[in-house]
């Protein structure tokens, strides 16, 4: 049986595969899947089509309009940052009220 952590890591890499694969490039996820990934599977994040747009730029770090499975990575490392300010932030309330 997987440990929770090696759970996580494979629906990672599962995500990207379940997006990239829809259209073109089995390997690469165009705007169009890449926007689908972040409206189905992060639903909390609430990202508008211009803020898909934008990310979508920032994380092409070779400018081919497509995401690989390298600039993804990145953008999984930036998300895992955000949530774990966001957990720390909760935890400071908590102690604070304490
Ligand atoms: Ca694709
Ligand atoms: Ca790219």
């Amino acid at each position: 049986m997987a440990s929770p952590m090696e759970q996580a890591l494979a629906v990672l890499v599962g995500t990207f595969h379940k997006y990239s694969g829809k259209e073109g490039d089995r390997y690469k996820l165009s705007k169009a899947e890449m926007k689908e990934l972040l409206l189905t599977e992060l639903p909390s994040f609430e990202v508008s089509y211009g803020e898909t747009e934008k990310l979508m730029g920032n994380l092409d770090a070779n400018g081919d309009e497509e995401l690989d499975f390298q600039e993804y990575a990145v953008f999984l490392a930036l998300t895992a940052e955000l949530c774990h300010e966001f957990f720390q932030e909760c935890a400071d309330e908590r102690n604070r009220k304490i």
